[in-house]
Protein backbone atom coordinates (compact mmCIF):
# COMPACT_ATOMS: atom_id res chain seq x y z
CA UNK A 1 0.00 0.00 0.00
CA UNK A 2 1.68 3.03 -0.79
CA UNK A 3 0.98 6.28 0.90
CA UNK A 4 0.13 9.63 -1.14
CA UNK A 5 0.29 13.22 -0.39
CA UNK A 6 -0.84 15.36 -3.64
CA UNK A 7 0.25 18.89 -4.01
CA UNK A 8 -2.00 20.39 -7.03
CA UNK A 9 -1.59 23.27 -9.58
CA UNK A 10 -3.24 26.95 -7.18
CA UNK A 11 -2.20 29.28 -9.81
CA UNK A 12 -4.35 29.64 -12.84
CA UNK A 13 -1.65 28.22 -16.10
CA UNK A 14 -3.56 30.59 -19.02
CA UNK A 15 -2.25 33.66 -17.11
CA UNK A 16 1.50 32.64 -16.73
CA UNK A 17 3.94 34.51 -19.27
CA UNK A 18 7.00 32.71 -21.01
CA UNK A 19 9.84 33.87 -19.50
CA UNK A 20 12.13 30.81 -19.83
CA UNK A 21 12.81 28.98 -23.35
CA UNK A 22 14.36 25.45 -22.05
CA UNK A 23 16.74 23.12 -24.85
CA UNK A 24 16.22 19.18 -24.28
CA UNK A 25 13.01 18.34 -22.97
CA UNK A 26 13.00 14.70 -21.29
CA UNK A 27 12.62 12.95 -18.07
CA UNK A 28 14.83 14.89 -16.11
CA UNK A 29 13.61 18.31 -17.25
CA UNK A 30 9.97 17.53 -16.18
CA UNK A 31 10.94 16.07 -12.92
CA UNK A 32 13.59 18.65 -11.82
CA UNK A 33 13.53 22.18 -12.86
CA UNK A 34 10.06 22.37 -14.49
CA UNK A 35 9.17 20.86 -10.72
CA UNK A 36 10.98 23.99 -8.73
CA UNK A 37 9.27 26.51 -11.72
CA UNK A 38 5.61 25.16 -10.60
CA UNK A 39 7.00 25.70 -6.66
CA UNK A 40 7.59 29.14 -7.74
CA UNK A 41 4.25 29.54 -9.66
CA UNK A 42 2.53 27.99 -7.13
CA UNK A 43 3.69 30.26 -4.32
CA UNK A 44 3.33 33.20 -6.13
CA UNK A 45 0.18 32.34 -7.35
CA UNK A 46 1.38 33.22 -11.02
CA UNK A 47 3.90 34.71 -12.73
CA UNK A 48 6.14 35.64 -15.68
CA UNK A 49 8.00 32.40 -15.66
CA UNK A 50 6.54 29.72 -17.29
CA UNK A 51 8.37 27.85 -19.34
CA UNK A 52 8.38 27.15 -23.40
CA UNK A 53 10.04 23.37 -23.34
CA UNK A 54 12.05 22.46 -26.81
CA UNK A 55 13.49 19.39 -28.65
CA UNK A 56 15.58 20.26 -31.37
CA UNK A 57 16.45 16.77 -32.61
CA UNK A 58 14.58 13.94 -31.61
CA UNK A 59 11.14 12.91 -29.29
CA UNK A 60 8.95 14.85 -31.67
CA UNK A 61 6.56 12.32 -29.78
CA UNK A 62 7.09 13.60 -26.16
CA UNK A 63 6.55 17.23 -27.64
CA UNK A 64 3.05 15.97 -29.38
CA UNK A 65 1.91 14.68 -26.61
CA UNK A 66 2.54 16.73 -23.92
CA UNK A 67 0.90 19.27 -26.30
CA UNK A 68 -1.74 17.06 -26.65
CA UNK A 69 -2.55 17.35 -22.77
CA UNK A 70 -2.61 20.92 -22.58
CA UNK A 71 1.52 20.69 -21.26
CA UNK A 72 -0.37 19.62 -17.85
CA UNK A 73 1.56 16.19 -16.63
CA UNK A 74 2.36 15.02 -12.64
CA UNK A 75 5.60 14.43 -11.17
CA UNK A 76 5.61 11.59 -8.81
CA UNK A 77 8.15 11.27 -6.06
CA UNK A 78 9.17 8.14 -4.72
CA UNK A 79 10.60 8.37 -1.18
CA UNK A 80 10.62 4.94 -0.87
CA UNK A 81 8.14 1.82 -2.45
CA UNK A 82 5.62 2.97 0.50
CA UNK A 83 5.69 6.71 0.30
CA UNK A 84 4.96 9.35 -2.67
CA UNK A 85 4.01 12.68 -3.51
CA UNK A 86 1.86 13.24 -6.26
CA UNK A 87 2.71 16.56 -7.99
CA UNK A 88 0.30 17.97 -10.76
CA UNK A 89 2.94 20.25 -12.71
CA UNK A 90 1.72 23.02 -15.07
CA UNK A 91 4.95 24.53 -15.52
CA UNK A 92 5.75 24.02 -18.66
CA UNK A 93 3.27 26.73 -20.90
CA UNK A 94 3.92 25.49 -24.38
CA UNK A 95 6.26 22.50 -26.21
CA UNK A 96 7.92 23.39 -29.33
CA UNK A 97 9.33 20.53 -31.85
CA UNK A 98 11.79 22.64 -34.18
CA UNK A 99 13.44 20.26 -35.99
CA UNK A 100 13.76 20.89 -39.43
CA UNK A 101 11.99 24.85 -39.14
CA UNK A 102 13.24 26.59 -36.59
CA UNK A 103 11.65 29.90 -37.03
CA UNK A 104 9.01 29.12 -33.95
CA UNK A 105 11.80 28.72 -31.21
CA UNK A 106 13.49 32.05 -32.87
CA UNK A 107 10.13 33.87 -32.82
CA UNK A 108 10.25 32.61 -28.78
CA UNK A 109 13.49 33.24 -28.05
CA UNK A 110 13.38 37.29 -29.60
CA UNK A 111 10.30 37.46 -27.49
CA UNK A 112 11.08 40.29 -25.15
CA UNK A 113 9.44 38.44 -22.44
CA UNK A 114 12.74 35.36 -22.71
CA UNK A 115 14.47 36.53 -20.07
CA UNK A 116 16.48 32.89 -19.73
CA UNK A 117 17.08 30.27 -21.70
CA UNK A 118 17.81 26.99 -19.53
CA UNK A 119 20.01 24.11 -21.36
CA UNK A 120 19.80 19.91 -20.81
CA UNK A 121 21.56 18.73 -23.87
CA UNK A 122 23.74 16.18 -22.48
CA UNK A 123 27.72 16.07 -22.49
CA UNK A 124 27.60 15.44 -26.05
CA UNK A 125 25.09 18.04 -26.94
CA UNK A 126 27.90 21.24 -26.59
CA UNK A 127 30.48 19.97 -29.25
CA UNK A 128 33.05 20.64 -26.92
CA UNK A 129 36.08 18.99 -27.14
CA UNK A 130 36.95 16.76 -23.93
CA UNK A 131 40.61 16.89 -23.86
CA UNK A 132 41.58 20.74 -24.79
CA UNK A 133 38.07 21.89 -24.31
CA UNK A 134 37.60 24.12 -27.81
CA UNK A 135 34.75 23.41 -30.20
CA UNK A 136 35.02 20.98 -32.62
CA UNK A 137 34.72 22.83 -35.46
CA UNK A 138 34.98 20.07 -38.05
CA UNK A 139 32.05 18.00 -36.44
CA UNK A 140 29.53 17.64 -38.93
CA UNK A 141 26.48 19.08 -36.98
CA UNK A 142 28.78 22.16 -36.54
CA UNK A 143 29.45 22.42 -40.13
CA UNK A 144 26.04 22.46 -40.87
CA UNK A 145 25.47 25.71 -38.83
CA UNK A 146 28.25 27.38 -40.08
CA UNK A 147 27.18 26.73 -43.48
CA UNK A 148 23.06 27.31 -42.68
CA UNK A 149 23.63 29.81 -39.74
CA UNK A 150 19.75 30.78 -40.02
CA UNK A 151 18.76 26.98 -39.44
CA UNK A 152 20.80 25.62 -37.15
CA UNK A 153 20.76 22.22 -36.07
CA UNK A 154 23.13 22.20 -32.96
CA UNK A 155 22.16 23.60 -29.57
CA UNK A 156 24.91 26.00 -30.01
CA UNK A 157 23.87 27.09 -33.05
CA UNK A 158 20.48 28.22 -32.10
CA UNK A 159 22.01 30.47 -29.17
CA UNK A 160 24.13 31.89 -31.40
CA UNK A 161 21.76 32.93 -34.42
CA UNK A 162 19.21 34.03 -31.38
CA UNK A 163 21.96 36.39 -30.23
CA UNK A 164 22.72 37.75 -33.36
CA UNK A 165 19.07 38.25 -34.32
CA UNK A 166 18.42 39.67 -30.14
CA UNK A 167 21.61 41.93 -30.84
CA UNK A 168 20.16 43.64 -34.59
CA UNK A 169 16.95 44.65 -33.00
CA UNK A 170 18.03 46.08 -29.99
CA UNK A 171 17.63 43.60 -27.48
CA UNK A 172 19.22 42.65 -24.74
CA UNK A 173 20.43 38.91 -24.59
CA UNK A 174 18.96 36.37 -22.85
CA UNK A 175 21.17 34.54 -19.80
CA UNK A 176 22.05 30.97 -20.78
CA UNK A 177 22.32 28.40 -17.83
CA UNK A 178 23.55 25.18 -18.50
CA UNK A 179 21.74 22.27 -16.38
CA UNK A 180 24.00 19.45 -17.59
CA UNK A 181 26.37 17.04 -15.45
CA UNK A 182 29.50 19.03 -16.69
CA UNK A 183 32.07 20.77 -14.32
CA UNK A 184 32.07 24.69 -15.38
CA UNK A 185 29.18 24.29 -17.58
CA UNK A 186 28.56 27.55 -17.76
CA UNK A 187 32.07 28.38 -18.87
CA UNK A 188 32.03 25.91 -20.79
CA UNK A 189 28.52 26.80 -23.01
CA UNK A 190 30.34 30.17 -23.29
CA UNK A 191 33.14 29.01 -25.21
CA UNK A 192 31.06 26.69 -27.26
CA UNK A 193 29.03 29.78 -28.39
CA UNK A 194 31.64 32.39 -28.56
CA UNK A 195 33.63 29.87 -30.51
CA UNK A 196 30.65 29.45 -32.99
CA UNK A 197 30.38 33.67 -33.01
CA UNK A 198 33.73 34.30 -33.67
CA UNK A 199 33.33 32.05 -37.21
CA UNK A 200 31.08 35.04 -37.99
CA UNK A 201 32.75 37.89 -36.38
CA UNK A 202 35.48 38.15 -33.35
CA UNK A 203 33.82 41.65 -32.72
CA UNK A 204 30.48 39.89 -32.21
CA UNK A 205 31.99 36.77 -30.15
CA UNK A 206 33.30 39.77 -28.19
CA UNK A 207 30.03 41.45 -27.81
CA UNK A 208 28.79 37.75 -26.26
CA UNK A 209 32.00 37.86 -23.91
CA UNK A 210 31.01 41.20 -22.92
CA UNK A 211 27.03 41.62 -22.47
CA UNK A 212 25.87 37.50 -21.87
CA UNK A 213 25.87 35.49 -18.68
CA UNK A 214 26.42 31.86 -18.17
CA UNK A 215 25.48 31.48 -14.83
CA UNK A 216 26.70 27.50 -14.33
CA UNK A 217 24.59 25.25 -12.11
CA UNK A 218 24.53 22.10 -10.62
CA UNK A 219 21.61 19.53 -10.91
CA UNK A 220 20.64 16.57 -8.66
CA UNK A 221 18.14 14.49 -9.11
CA UNK A 222 17.59 10.79 -9.93
CA UNK A 223 14.87 10.45 -12.84
CA UNK A 224 14.53 7.42 -14.66
CA UNK A 225 13.90 6.72 -18.30
CA UNK A 226 9.98 6.00 -18.33
CA UNK A 227 9.05 2.49 -19.07
CA UNK A 228 5.76 0.76 -20.30
CA UNK A 229 6.57 -0.69 -16.80
CA UNK A 230 6.73 2.43 -14.89
CA UNK A 231 3.43 4.17 -16.11
CA UNK A 232 1.75 0.89 -15.30
CA UNK A 233 3.20 1.12 -12.05
CA UNK A 234 2.00 4.79 -11.65
CA UNK A 235 -1.70 4.11 -12.42
CA UNK A 236 -1.59 1.24 -9.86
CA UNK A 237 -0.02 3.07 -7.42
CA UNK A 238 -1.72 6.73 -7.42
CA UNK A 239 -4.38 5.92 -10.47
CA UNK A 240 -3.50 8.47 -12.59
CA UNK A 241 -3.84 8.14 -16.62
CA UNK A 242 -1.19 11.08 -17.47
CA UNK A 243 1.15 9.11 -20.82
CA UNK A 244 3.92 12.32 -19.89
CA UNK A 245 4.07 11.78 -16.22
CA UNK A 246 7.49 11.13 -14.76
CA UNK A 247 8.53 9.04 -11.53
CA UNK A 248 11.48 10.38 -9.78
CA UNK A 249 13.39 9.75 -6.10
CA UNK A 250 12.33 12.39 -3.55
CA UNK A 251 15.59 14.18 -3.41
CA UNK A 252 16.44 17.21 -5.61
CA UNK A 253 18.97 19.78 -5.73
CA UNK A 254 19.84 22.90 -7.51
CA UNK A 255 22.90 24.89 -6.55
CA UNK A 256 22.72 28.25 -8.99
CA UNK A 257 25.34 30.78 -9.33
CA UNK A 258 23.62 34.04 -8.86
CA UNK A 259 24.46 36.01 -12.28
CA UNK A 260 21.20 36.80 -14.24
CA UNK A 261 20.91 40.43 -15.47
CA UNK A 262 17.94 40.25 -17.00
CA UNK A 263 16.43 38.70 -13.48
CA UNK A 264 14.95 35.44 -12.74
CA UNK A 265 12.24 33.63 -10.34
CA UNK A 266 12.60 34.29 -6.64
CA UNK A 267 14.22 30.59 -6.79
CA UNK A 268 15.80 31.02 -3.16
CA UNK A 269 12.03 30.34 -1.85
CA UNK A 270 11.62 27.44 -3.28
CA UNK A 271 14.89 25.54 -1.99
CA UNK A 272 17.39 26.24 -4.78
CA UNK A 273 20.67 27.15 -3.37
CA UNK A 274 21.78 31.10 -5.21
CA UNK A 275 25.31 30.88 -4.45
CA UNK A 276 28.29 32.58 -6.17
CA UNK A 277 30.40 29.80 -7.10
CA UNK A 278 28.93 26.48 -7.95
CA UNK A 279 32.38 24.66 -8.27
CA UNK A 280 32.58 23.02 -5.43
CA UNK A 281 29.01 21.46 -5.38
CA UNK A 282 29.10 20.69 -9.30
CA UNK A 283 32.72 18.43 -8.52
CA UNK A 284 31.45 17.42 -5.50
CA UNK A 285 27.77 15.60 -6.90
CA UNK A 286 30.05 14.92 -10.37
CA UNK A 287 32.95 12.91 -8.37
CA UNK A 288 31.07 11.41 -5.82
CA UNK A 289 28.00 10.53 -7.17
CA UNK A 290 27.44 9.83 -10.64
CA UNK A 291 30.92 8.58 -10.36
CA UNK A 292 29.65 5.75 -8.39
CA UNK A 293 26.59 5.61 -10.62
CA UNK A 294 29.02 4.94 -13.50
CA UNK A 295 30.81 2.16 -11.45
CA UNK A 296 27.76 0.50 -10.46
CA UNK A 297 26.30 0.48 -14.66
CA UNK A 298 29.87 -1.05 -15.50
CA UNK A 299 30.86 -3.27 -13.15
CA UNK A 300 27.49 -3.63 -12.37
CA UNK A 301 26.73 -4.96 -15.85
CA UNK A 302 29.24 -7.58 -16.19
CA UNK A 303 28.13 -9.12 -13.54
CA UNK A 304 24.63 -9.01 -15.10
CA UNK A 305 22.70 -6.56 -13.07
CA UNK A 306 20.05 -4.89 -14.58
CA UNK A 307 19.38 -1.60 -12.28
CA UNK A 308 20.92 0.28 -9.48
CA UNK A 309 19.37 -0.36 -6.57
CA UNK A 310 19.86 -4.54 -7.11
CA UNK A 311 23.38 -3.65 -7.49
CA UNK A 312 24.01 -1.88 -4.67
CA UNK A 313 22.09 -3.99 -2.52
CA UNK A 314 24.94 -6.62 -3.37
CA UNK A 315 27.49 -5.69 -0.15
CA UNK A 316 30.70 -6.44 -2.54
CA UNK A 317 29.27 -3.68 -4.58
CA UNK A 318 28.53 -1.55 -2.20
CA UNK A 319 31.83 -1.78 -0.49
CA UNK A 320 33.62 -1.17 -3.87
CA UNK A 321 31.41 1.96 -4.42
CA UNK A 322 32.03 3.02 -0.68
CA UNK A 323 35.65 2.86 -1.48
CA UNK A 324 35.84 4.61 -4.38
CA UNK A 325 33.73 7.85 -2.45
CA UNK A 326 36.06 7.91 0.50
CA UNK A 327 39.10 6.48 -0.67
CA UNK A 328 39.72 7.69 -4.10
CA UNK A 329 37.28 10.11 -5.23
CA UNK A 330 36.56 12.46 -2.23
CA UNK A 331 40.05 13.22 -0.86
CA UNK A 332 40.82 15.39 -4.12
CA UNK A 333 37.85 17.38 -3.69
CA UNK A 334 37.15 20.92 -2.66
CA UNK A 335 34.09 20.11 -0.73
CA UNK A 336 31.59 23.08 -0.08
CA UNK A 337 31.70 24.36 3.45
CA UNK A 338 28.30 22.81 5.01
CA UNK A 339 28.89 19.90 3.52
CA UNK A 340 30.21 16.64 5.87
CA UNK A 341 32.01 13.96 3.57
CA UNK A 342 30.84 10.66 5.38
CA UNK A 343 27.12 12.09 5.68
CA UNK A 344 27.27 12.80 1.97
CA UNK A 345 28.26 9.41 1.48
CA UNK A 346 25.72 7.80 3.39
CA UNK A 347 22.94 10.10 1.70
CA UNK A 348 24.00 8.81 -1.61
CA UNK A 349 24.00 4.90 -0.39
CA UNK A 350 20.83 5.36 0.64
CA UNK A 351 19.56 7.03 -2.29
CA UNK A 352 21.57 4.51 -4.67
CA UNK A 353 19.12 2.06 -2.62
CA UNK A 354 15.79 3.67 -3.43
CA UNK A 355 13.97 0.24 -5.06
CA UNK A 356 11.19 1.88 -6.33
CA UNK A 357 12.89 3.93 -9.17
CA UNK A 358 13.91 0.80 -11.55
CA UNK A 359 16.59 3.11 -12.28
CA UNK A 360 18.47 1.04 -15.09
CA UNK A 361 22.20 0.20 -15.17
CA UNK A 362 21.87 0.45 -18.90
CA UNK A 363 20.70 4.37 -19.04
CA UNK A 364 23.63 5.31 -16.99
CA UNK A 365 25.34 3.44 -19.04
CA UNK A 366 24.74 5.26 -21.80
CA UNK A 367 27.62 7.86 -23.85
CA UNK A 368 30.54 6.56 -21.30
CA UNK A 369 32.60 7.84 -23.46
CA UNK A 370 31.83 11.28 -22.30
CA UNK A 371 30.96 11.02 -19.18
CA UNK A 372 33.59 9.04 -17.73
CA UNK A 373 36.27 11.67 -18.02
CA UNK A 374 34.43 14.37 -16.36
CA UNK A 375 33.45 11.59 -13.28
CA UNK A 376 36.68 9.87 -13.33
CA UNK A 377 39.64 11.02 -14.62
CA UNK A 378 40.39 14.18 -12.03
CA UNK A 379 40.84 12.36 -9.06
CA UNK A 380 42.63 9.58 -10.89
CA UNK A 381 45.14 12.10 -12.50
CA UNK A 382 45.78 13.51 -8.92
CA UNK A 383 46.26 9.70 -7.24
CA UNK A 384 48.53 8.38 -9.70
CA UNK A 385 50.60 11.63 -9.55
CA UNK A 386 50.82 10.92 -5.27
CA UNK A 387 51.61 6.93 -6.42
CA UNK A 388 48.65 6.17 -4.94
CA UNK A 389 46.55 2.78 -6.22
CA UNK A 390 43.34 3.21 -8.48
CA UNK A 391 41.78 0.13 -7.65
CA UNK A 392 38.05 1.47 -8.16
CA UNK A 393 38.42 3.74 -11.17
CA UNK A 394 40.76 0.93 -12.66
CA UNK A 395 38.19 -1.25 -12.07
CA UNK A 396 35.70 0.55 -13.58
CA UNK A 397 37.59 1.55 -16.63
CA UNK A 398 38.55 -2.02 -17.18
CA UNK A 399 34.06 -3.03 -17.01
CA UNK A 400 33.59 0.40 -19.30
CA UNK A 401 35.62 -1.04 -22.00
CA UNK A 402 33.94 -4.89 -21.59
CA UNK A 403 30.82 -3.00 -21.95
CA UNK A 404 31.61 -0.98 -25.41
CA UNK A 405 32.25 -4.22 -26.95
CA UNK A 406 28.76 -5.20 -27.06
CA UNK A 407 28.82 -8.26 -24.87
CA UNK A 408 28.93 -9.33 -21.67
CA UNK A 409 30.99 -11.71 -19.49
CA UNK A 410 28.65 -14.20 -21.20
CA UNK A 411 28.88 -13.10 -24.20
CA UNK A 412 25.35 -12.18 -24.36
CA UNK A 413 25.40 -8.57 -26.55
CA UNK A 414 23.80 -5.57 -25.42
CA UNK A 415 23.21 -2.41 -27.68
CA UNK A 416 26.46 0.63 -26.90
CA UNK A 417 24.53 4.12 -27.18
CA UNK A 418 27.29 6.52 -27.57
CA UNK A 419 28.60 8.77 -29.88
CA UNK A 420 32.15 6.84 -30.48
CA UNK A 421 30.49 3.28 -30.61
CA UNK A 422 31.35 2.56 -33.45
CA UNK A 423 35.76 3.54 -33.00
CA UNK A 424 35.23 1.80 -29.67
CA UNK A 425 34.25 -1.40 -31.08
CA UNK A 426 36.84 -1.38 -33.51
CA UNK A 427 39.13 -1.05 -30.67
CA UNK A 428 38.24 -4.90 -30.00
CA UNK A 429 38.04 -6.08 -33.28
CA UNK A 430 40.60 -8.31 -34.82
CA UNK A 431 42.58 -9.25 -30.97
CA UNK A 432 41.21 -10.77 -28.20
CA UNK A 433 44.73 -10.20 -26.33
CA UNK A 434 43.80 -7.47 -23.33
CA UNK A 435 47.40 -5.26 -23.60
CA UNK A 436 46.16 -5.07 -27.26
CA UNK A 437 42.61 -4.07 -26.04
CA UNK A 438 43.00 -1.44 -23.48
CA UNK A 439 45.84 -0.18 -25.64
CA UNK A 440 43.58 0.55 -28.40
CA UNK A 441 40.74 2.42 -26.22
CA UNK A 442 43.71 3.90 -24.23
CA UNK A 443 45.28 5.62 -27.01
CA UNK A 444 41.75 7.72 -27.90
CA UNK A 445 43.29 10.78 -27.70
CA UNK A 446 39.54 12.56 -27.66
CA UNK A 447 38.89 10.88 -24.74
CA UNK A 448 41.84 10.61 -22.96
CA UNK A 449 44.12 13.50 -22.28
CA UNK A 450 48.10 12.48 -22.60
CA UNK A 451 48.47 12.71 -18.85
CA UNK A 452 46.50 9.35 -18.63
CA UNK A 453 47.48 7.84 -22.42
CA UNK A 454 51.27 8.19 -21.35
CA UNK A 455 51.35 7.10 -17.87
CA UNK A 456 52.05 3.49 -17.74
CA UNK A 457 51.18 2.83 -14.16
CA UNK A 458 47.66 3.80 -15.68
CA UNK A 459 47.63 1.53 -18.33
CA UNK A 460 49.36 -1.50 -16.41
CA UNK A 461 46.49 -0.71 -13.66
CA UNK A 462 43.82 -0.90 -16.33
CA UNK A 463 44.63 -4.00 -17.90
CA UNK A 464 45.18 -5.94 -14.90
CA UNK A 465 41.81 -4.82 -14.09
CA UNK A 466 40.71 -6.25 -17.17
CA UNK A 467 42.95 -9.04 -17.26
CA UNK A 468 41.36 -10.35 -13.80
CA UNK A 469 37.41 -8.87 -14.87
CA UNK A 470 37.58 -11.40 -17.81
CA UNK A 471 39.35 -14.76 -16.53
CA UNK A 472 37.94 -14.35 -13.00
CA UNK A 473 35.04 -12.78 -13.21
CA UNK A 474 33.76 -9.71 -11.63
CA UNK A 475 33.47 -11.16 -8.05
CA UNK A 476 36.75 -12.04 -7.99
CA UNK A 477 37.85 -8.41 -8.53
CA UNK A 478 35.78 -7.23 -5.91
CA UNK A 479 37.29 -9.05 -3.14
CA UNK A 480 40.18 -6.30 -2.60
CA UNK A 481 36.96 -3.89 -1.26
CA UNK A 482 36.40 -4.30 2.57
CA UNK A 483 32.58 -4.64 2.88
CA UNK A 484 31.00 -3.46 5.97
CA UNK A 485 27.56 -3.94 5.45
C1 LIG B 1 23.30 9.40 -14.12
C2 LIG B 1 22.66 10.76 -13.92
O1 LIG B 1 22.63 8.66 -16.25
C3 LIG B 1 23.56 9.11 -15.58
O2 LIG B 1 24.67 9.28 -16.06
O3 LIG B 1 24.49 9.33 -13.40
O4 LIG B 1 21.62 10.99 -14.80
C4 LIG B 1 22.19 10.94 -12.47
O5 LIG B 1 21.09 10.10 -12.19
C5 LIG B 1 21.82 12.37 -12.19
O6 LIG B 1 22.88 13.21 -12.53
C6 LIG B 1 21.43 12.55 -10.73
O7 LIG B 1 21.35 13.90 -10.45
Amino acid sequence: MVTINTTKTLYSPENIEVGIVHIGLGAFHRAHQAVYIEKNLNRNMGGSWGICAVNIRSNYQLVDQLERYGCRYHVVEYRNSQNGHLREINAIREALYAGDDKEVLFERLLSEHTKIVTLTVTEKGYYIALTDKKLRLDDPSIQYDLKHPAQPKTAPGILVEALYRRREIGLAPFTILSCDNIPNNGSLTRQAVCELAAQRSDEFAQWIKDEVAFPSSMVDRIVPAMTDESKKRLQRDFKIEDPNAVLSEAFSQWVIEDNFPLGRPDWENDGVQMVKDVHPFETMKLRLLNGSHSLLAYIGSAANFETIAKTRAVPEFAALVRHYMHVEAAPTLEMPEEVDVPVYIESLMLRFSNDSLHHRLSQVAIDGSQKIPQRWFACTEERLNANKDIFAVALGIAAWILYVSGRNLKGQQHLVDDPLAERLSECHANTDKPQEIVRNILDMSDIFPSILREHDGFYQAVLSAYRMLITQGVMACLTVFESDE
